[in-house]
């Protein structure tokens, strides 16, 4: 199956420029002016349209069993979802419950997603601590393809991680040449504060947002950031929504730290006043952690990407529908948190940011596919368009619009955060893996041909790193003294 795309003007993160892209066996096989392909190639006319790397989203919970139920989007119909968006590759998240076996769940997680109908990767969870977490974590590395390890600092009772498992657990991360990722929320504070709330009578998803305000984010994302920095491990932290934890991010990076911060499209363009709308349904729906945030921080959010303190985009694409929100209606904090987002985020994106003058077209290549593609080390395999790597683009009509509507999505669920809201700027067309999957508004994409993507270690980067003493913390230069 080859395909050339004619016509277009490729934007990549780095550079604009007028090519044709022709693919074959999946590949990127030539990028240049006026190719000329085999008589039985596809040919798509991209006359006026862009050419652009796959969007990549690093963050999703496809079927994740969550908080008594599981996410309604499972591995084959969110990989169509973020097909019908652009979005090429997801990296998910497998998740064991404490005193679970990481390598068991690891397994379950890839059975789960063999249905995929687009490339897809892992980060692994590390919610518990022994000395076989400290095993598994190796075997992860070495043999299965992931060099990201999640940890929750919020859930209590639950998933979460407290200091000593985030310890252990960047300590063994940097051995491997793994990163770090974090959700950061303090969840004790949460969980107090969930209590104060509902001694007070406020039960209601307004309860929501009041025990998880912006202060409870900036603590946990500061405390990973000087644990990463005393332990001198690079950190990724997930769906930054507040200005507490974007300052965290800013320090640090000014001090040379290698921080990474990740941003939500919800949270780019949704205020918390959707917790005040008295219709349960509307409200629960936007039930997600960290939650959806006053008026302002949206802003700084966006100025945190124009900064380059946040690097990527992404959706944490949790589905769950009312019936199963309905889970928390006498008691917020029994709401499944999660929201949907993987079909609109490259649209929001470019309406939001391209279309305002906040981002340009290169910046946004790089912040819905590039550095994703780069932090977590596939790059360019992905989310680049050079010869030799994988066939995943979108052809894209910067003045082209649709109205987003759960009426029309493709994510299964029954509720859309940006309904009601016109984009301008859409994909005319998807390829995946060198196919066209989506075109002319219509999905062709086969369940089960997505591809698992191995994510190699970055050790030689660590090696470099423990010799450069200015990135050290004093701590650790101390150490390598003694050590000398
Ligand atoms: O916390 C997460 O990232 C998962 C459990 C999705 N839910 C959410 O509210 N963000
Ligand atoms: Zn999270
Ligand atoms: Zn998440």
């Amino acid at each position: 199956m080859s395909t050339l795309v004619r016509g277009g003007t490729v934007v990549t993160a780095d550079e604009t420029f007028r090519a044709d892209v022709y693919t074959d066996e999946g590949v990127i096989k030539a990028v240049g002016e006026d190719i000329e392909a085999p008589s039985d190639a596809r040919v798509i006319d991209a006359g006026g349209q862009l050419i652009m790397p796959g969007g990549i989203d690093p963050h999703t919970h496809m079927e994740l069993p969550f908080m008594g139920t599981v996410a309604s989007e499972d591995f084959y119909t969110g990989t169509c979802a973020a097909a019908a968006g652009g979005t090429t590759m997801c990296i998910d998240f497998v998740i064991p419950a404490p005193e679970e076996p990481l390598l068991e769940a690891y397994n379950k997680w890839r059975g789960w997603s063999e249905k995929a109908a687009a490339d897809y990767s892992f980060h692994v969870a590390v919610t518990w601590w022994d000395d076989s977490v400290h095993r598994d974590m190796a075997t992860l590395v070495n043999d299965k393809g992931v060099n990201s390890f999640k940890h929750f600092m919020a859930y209590k009772g639950a998933i979460m991680a407290d200091d000593e498992i985030l310890v252990n657990s960047f300590m063994r991360a940097k051995e491997l040449g793994a990163i770090c990722t974090v959700h950061a929320e303090n969840g004790e504070l949460v969980f107090r504060l969930q209590q104060e709330m509902k001694d007070r009578g406020i039960t209601g998803p307004e309860g929501h947002p009041l025990s998880r305000p912006p202060e409870v984010e900036g603590e946990a994302a500061n405390r990973a950031i000087r644990i990463a920095q005393v332990l001198n491990v690079p950190l990724y932290v997930v769906h930054n929504s507040c200005k507490e934890s974007l300052e965290a991010i800013t320090r640090a990076r000014q001090e040379g730290q290698r921080v990474y911060g990740e941003v939500l499209a919800g949270h780019l363009v949704v205020d918390d006043s959707v917790y005040r709308n008295p219709d349960f349904e509307f409200a629960a729906a936007h039930v997600m952690s960290p939650p959806f945030r006053p008026k302002g921080h949206q802003e700084a959010l966006w100025r945190g990407l124009q900064s380059g303190n946040l690097q990527t985009t992404a959706t944490d694409h949790c589905c769950f529908c009312a019936d199963q929100k309905a889970a928390g209606k006498d008691d917020f904090s029994l709401i499944p948190n999660g929201t949907a987002g993987v079909e609109d985020r490259m649209s929001v994106i470019w309406d939001q940011g391209v279309g305002t003058g906040r981002l340009t077209p290169n910046e946004f290549v790089a912040a819905t596919s590039t550095n994703a593609a780069k932090i977590f080390n596939i790059y360019p395999r992905k989310g680049s368009v050079k010869v030799g790597a994988d066939a995943d683009l979108v052809v894209w009509d910067p003045e082209g619009t649709r109205t987003i509507s759960a009426k029309i999505h493709h994510q299964n669920i029954d509720f859309n955060i940006f309904e009601g809201m016109t984009v301008k700027g859409v994909n005319t067309h998807t390829i995946s893996q060198g196919r066209i999957v989506w075109s002319n508004g219509q999905l062709d994409m086969e369940r089960g041909s997505g591809r698992y993507i191995d994510r190699p270690a970055f050790a030689p980067y660590y090696a470099a790193m423990e010799r450069r003493e200015d990135l050290m913390a004093p701590t650790a230069v101390a150490r390598a003294k003694a050590a000398e």
